[in-house]
């Protein structure tokens, strides 16, 4: 049995990206412990304040939030980090040599209801040319990712992470509960992840979409054609999926192939949903890690340096058939 600590020695992971993967990830060991309780946690319902996107958080995004951020900013490794519930740059250590972005909870909708959620998160080096907190230490195209990683708390909890080999995922061990809702120290060494897939590979044969329906009015017409073909039927039975969390169709693509659509919505103040830096461009590099492709419009999302912190964007992922055929219906002709 291989957990995350050999996995990362065996890949020669230098001491300062191990420290940030295994703190980041005992922190969701924490989190899954917590979520576990549900009602019983005192993690549900709203915090009753909004986040810099004017959306209002729940409690659990605000627990997530401050574990995570508490967890990395203590350690040295550690220079600036970004997070979808934080306005700015949360700066760390001057000589840390790597940033993190994070998206703590995933599929907010989904927490009242006992559903998929998740943490997404990604790791840069630091560039050494501008200030350790300064935004351009992550206004970075996603090919420069030194890894990526979900963790996805289901039915088990799982981790799935690239560090640009395979991507790869763990089942977390979890030998304890009864002491979950205390406070989140000392950490459990009892729990841990465990290696369940050395090489995660996205199927090639796709008979699943996700895409949320309801936004259709609002699509562009090359949307429109392909998802009335699809659902018309092409030869083969496709079967629609929608989580509400990203890390829940993402890995259900990663398993089972398929095409995940979130497509701009021109009825909608925001016209995009999905951020690109840590919620994108993290899900780019697991995807392509598992030989599957990710765009925006007609961009590899890996492409895309974001223009602020908390840029919105369409997003198409997914096994590369699907992803083409899809593409060449939303390109110019
Ligand atoms: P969140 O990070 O605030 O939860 O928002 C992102 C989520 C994604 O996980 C998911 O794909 C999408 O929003 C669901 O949106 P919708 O409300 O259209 O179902
Ligand atoms: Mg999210």
């Amino acid at each position: 049995m291989k957990t995350l600590i050999d996995v990362l020695a065996e890949d020669g992971a230098c001491k300062a990206l191990s420290s940030i993967l295994l703190t980041l990830t005992q922190a969701t060991q924490h989190l899954s412990a917590r979520i576990a309780l549900g009602a019983l946690g005192g993690i549900l319902g709203s915090a009753q304040k909004q986040n810099i996107q004017g959306e209002t958080q729940q409690t659990l995004d605000v627990v997530a939030n401050d574990l995570i951020k508490a967890a990395l900013q203590g350690l040295p490794a550690v220079a600036a980090l970004v997070s979808e519930e934080e306005a700015g740059v949360v700066p760390c250590y001057a000589n840390g040599s790597y940033v993190v972005a994070f998206d703590p909870l995933d599929g907010s909708s989904n927490i009242d209801v006992n559903g998929q959620i998740g943490t997404i998160f990604t790791v840069y080096n630091r560039l050494p040319e501008f200030d350790h907190h300064s935004e351009q230490q992550f206004l970075r195209p996603g090919s420069q990712q030194v890894c990526a990683g979900y963790v996805l708390y289901g039915p088990s909890t799982q981790l799935v992470l690239c560090c640009g080999g395979p991507t790869r995922s763990f089942t977390l061990l979890n030998k304890h509960s009864k002491d979950a809702a205390k406070t989140p120290t000392p950490l459990d060494a009892q729990s841990d992840y465990v290696l369940v897939d050395e090489v995660l590979t996205l199927p090639i044969k796709t008979s699943e979409f996700a895409i949320n329906m309801a936004h259709q009015a609002g699509w562009d017409e090359g949307v429109k054609r392909y998802i009335g073909d699809v659902l018309r039927g092409r030869g083969e039975p496709f079967n629609m999926r929608w989580s509400g969390a990203m890390v829940g169709d993402v890995h259900r693509i990663l398993l089972r192939g398929g095409i995940f659509l979130y497509p701009l919505n021109h009825n909608s103040h925001r016209k995009a949903k999905l951020r690109l830096l840590y919620e994108a461009a993290p899900m780019a590099m697991l995807i392509e890690g598992a030989g599957g492709l990710a765009y925006s419009q007609s961009i590899p999302i890996l492409e895309i340096a974001p223009a602020s912190l908390h840029q919105r964007l369409d997003v198409i992922l997914g096994s590369i058939s699907e992803v083409e055929r899809y593409l060449s219906y939303i390109m110019p002709s």
